[in-house]
């Protein structure tokens, strides 16, 4: 017999098998072929963006980290006691410890994430941090409109959503995702969010496009992703990484570009690849602190403080 649990971990893992293998399949049948970029994030893709984190060329997490590092105590002014943070795509929680110092007060900290082993381990290390601190984590995809639990139900919310991950949605679903976390913070509730800003594209290049090769690595591990899950046959050797700025868009687009004419096999249905077509993997859009200030209003907040670094690279921003 299957613990309940066990039953729930199975039947999570092959919900998520369902909707990777249909997400590629959809998505390569497309004219401009593409892969959704939430499927990075596997074990060892998740080992290479922590990689990413630390190359000198990428500059966000370390900047976003110094500004929160600079003004937390300022972002969390307003908060009452016994008011609730919650965390839309925690992760490993590391850039909460930074606001969670500033909160001592905090009735409970709700982190929300699709993996529940990175849940597991930052509530570890939360509690040897913050050993009063009550922690909730929620196994769930924070796209998808979710309730709080019920006894945190009066308190007021403040949301966090740093590293610019809004960056990853376009314009439009941006402004749909603020709204969800609006209903889920309501009412009264304030946002904490990460976006990066735009600048010289050839710095912004740069970011995505470093020298050891480690973005491409990321890049490429979605195809030997591919081949371990879904029993693919991509070459890797034959695909390239490419990071282009789209100033139309103000996006940086990662593609992965073809080698040569050639097929690939996924689940028994064949794709064909010119030399020099693209995989479009992701795209991450930059906006000017006016910019995102609009996108904030049309999600119906409203703007309030906003915090950069000295050299304008990266934003905090608090929407109310
Ligand atoms: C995690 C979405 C913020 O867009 O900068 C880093 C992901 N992709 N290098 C970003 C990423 C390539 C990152 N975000």
């Amino acid at each position: 017999m299957l613990y309940p649990n066990m039953r729930e971990l199975l039947s999570e893992r092959f919900a998520l098998d369902d909707e990777f293998a249909s997400a590629v399949l959809g998505g390569l049948s497309r004219p401009q072929k593409t892969l959704p970029c939430r499927f990075f994030y596997d074990a060892r893709g998740s080992e290479l963006f922590e990689a990413i984190t630390r190359l000198p060329e990428y500059y966000p997490t370390r900047t976003e980290t110094a500004i929160l590092k600079a003004h937390a105590a300022e972002m969390v002014e307003g908060l009452p006691e016994g008011g609730v943070l919650v965390e839309f795509g925690s992760g490993s929680s590391r850039k909460t410890e930074i606001v969670l110092r500033q909160l001592p007060g905090l009735a409970a900290y709700v982190m929300i994430d699709v993996s529940q082993a990175a849940l597991a381990g930052a509530k570890q290390r939360l509690a040897q941090h913050f050993p009063t601190l009550d922690v909730r984590a929620i196994v769930a995809d924070f796209s998808l409109p979710l309730s709080l639990p019920d006894d945190l139900r009066g308190r007021a919310k403040t949301g966090f959503f740093p590293g610019s991950t809004i960056g990853n949605l376009t314009p439009g679903e941006a402004v749909r995702l603020l709204r969800v976390f609006r209903t889920a913070l309501a009412p009264q509730g304030r946002l904490i969010i990460g976006a990066d800003l735009k600048k010289d594209a050839r710095r912004l290049v740069l970011a995505y496009n470093d020298g050891a090769g480690v973005t491409a690595a990321f890049n490429l591990n979605l195809l030997a992703r591919i081949n371990r899950e879904l029993g693919g046959d991509f070459d890797l050797g034959a695909f390239r990484h490419e990071a282009i700025y789209n100033p139309r868009h103000g996006r940086i687009e990662m593609h992965l570009i073809s080698q040569k004419d050639q097929c690939v096999t996924i689940q028994g249905q064949r794709f064909s690849f010119q030399a020099g077509e693209s995989i479009h993997t992701e795209n991450s859009y930059k906006y000017a602190i006016d910019q995102f200030q609009d996108l904030a209003r049309a999600a119906d907040w409203q703007p309030r403080r906003v915090w950069t670094d000295a050299d304008a690279m990266f934003s905090v921003h608090e929407l109310g």
